[in-house]
């Protein structure tokens, strides 16, 4: 059973990123080792988060940006755990194209081969079309099957870690009344009570048959970020905080402040591909700004601020935290 694909060359790896560039400083970079987006900048302003320790050797999945997770989520019996669409090399079936309203697309795509099919024996097909607009991120997913008699089943998720100045100001919104699994409680079932979800620990849920939309507030200079997604029935929150940052190789220690994972998917059940069929799935992410900020938020950010200057005088960034969650 292979855990990990084929290394790629050095040239190879050279030849591995893909730049859809709008101008203004308004780009997004794609690593076809997994079709991982590793950078979406809107006004030169990154908003996805890649760690610093993050591995790009073409074998190990990328530790940020937007891992396609494909035709597993979780652990997998058969093969590495969320599936080898991320460890695996896509083609660039369309180069980047301007459209005529300024736009740009391209579009990814990726086949069975010998090494897929060591783990999962079937004939599938994924494009992946990816547009570029002003303040928004689109992505079109397209699954087929094209064989003549095999039925096959998969789940799929946009592992997508955005880059906040500190996940513990982050809200999220239209989780209200939906189940989760709780995966920091040996997966445990309850159903979320609360408006807006904040993060103040290990998180690592998946919400079951959420809405369509999500607003997360306080990303990248403090806008919100308006997640829509389409035939992505589930959403799952991960931030891994102090202990579970520590225990990933490729992950910085004092790194969870500044991300948080809010990831589309069809995970809860998986799909039923019947053969000759397709299915179809999207995901639009598009930042927007805040009205004016309230006394609340400025008040928070001047004892944020005072954190800081604490941390930076101790220099020990664990303590600081610890007292402050206490
Ligand atoms: O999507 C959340 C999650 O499934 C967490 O359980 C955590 O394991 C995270 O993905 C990262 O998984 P990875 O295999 O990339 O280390």
């Amino acid at each position: 059973m292979a855990n990990s694909a084929p290394a790629s060359s050095a040239a190879t790896q050279a030849t591995s990123v893909v730049v859809l560039d709008r101008g203004n400083n308004t780009t997004c970079t794609i690593n076809l080792h997994g079709a991982t987006v590793v950078s979406w900048r809107v006004n030169n302003q990154e908003q996805l988060f890649v760690s610093k320790l993050a591995s790009f050797d073409g074998k190990k999945a990328i530790r940020g940006g937007i891992p396609f997770v494909f035709p597993q989520f979780g652990p997998w019996s058969f093969g590495p755990q969320h599936g080898f669409a991320r460890v695996t090399r896509w083609s660039l079936e369309k180069p980047p194209e301007r459209m005529h309203n300024g736009d740009v697309e391209a579009i990814f795509s990726l086949m069975d081969n010998e090494f897929t099919r060591s783990m999962w024996n079937y004939q599938f097909r994924i494009t992946y079309r990816l547009i570029l607009r002003e303040k928004e991120l689109h992505f079109h997913i397209g699954v087929y099957n094209p064989s003549k008699d095999l039925s096959f089943t998969f789940n799929m998720l946009l592992h997508t870690y955005l880059k906040v100045p500190d996940v513990r100001r982050c809200q999220i919104t239209g989780l209200r009344g939906c189940t989760f699994i709780d995966k920091t409680r040996e997966g445990a079932i309850y159903q979320e009570g609360r408006e807006i979800v904040t993060i103040g620990e290990w998180t690592d849920r998946i919400y079951q048959h959420t809405p369509q939309e999500h607003v997360i507030t306080n990303v990248v200079s403090g806008r919100k970020m308006r997640l829509h997604k389409y035939n992505f029935p589930d959403t799952v929150i991960w931030n891994p905080w102090i202990d579970q940052a520590r225990e990933m190789s490729d992950f910085g220690d004092d790194e969870f402040p500044n991300m948080l994972c809010v990831e589309s998917g069809h995970v809860s059940s998986p799909v039923i591909l019947l053969p000759g069929t397709s299915f179809e799935a999207s995901q639009i992410l598009q930042i927007f700004e805040c009205p004016k900020e309230t006394e609340g938020d400025i008040e928070l950010a001047n004892k944020n601020k005072s954190i800081k200057n604490k941390q930076v005088r101790d220099g020990a960034i664990w303590k600081c935290f610890d007292l402050e969650i206490q």
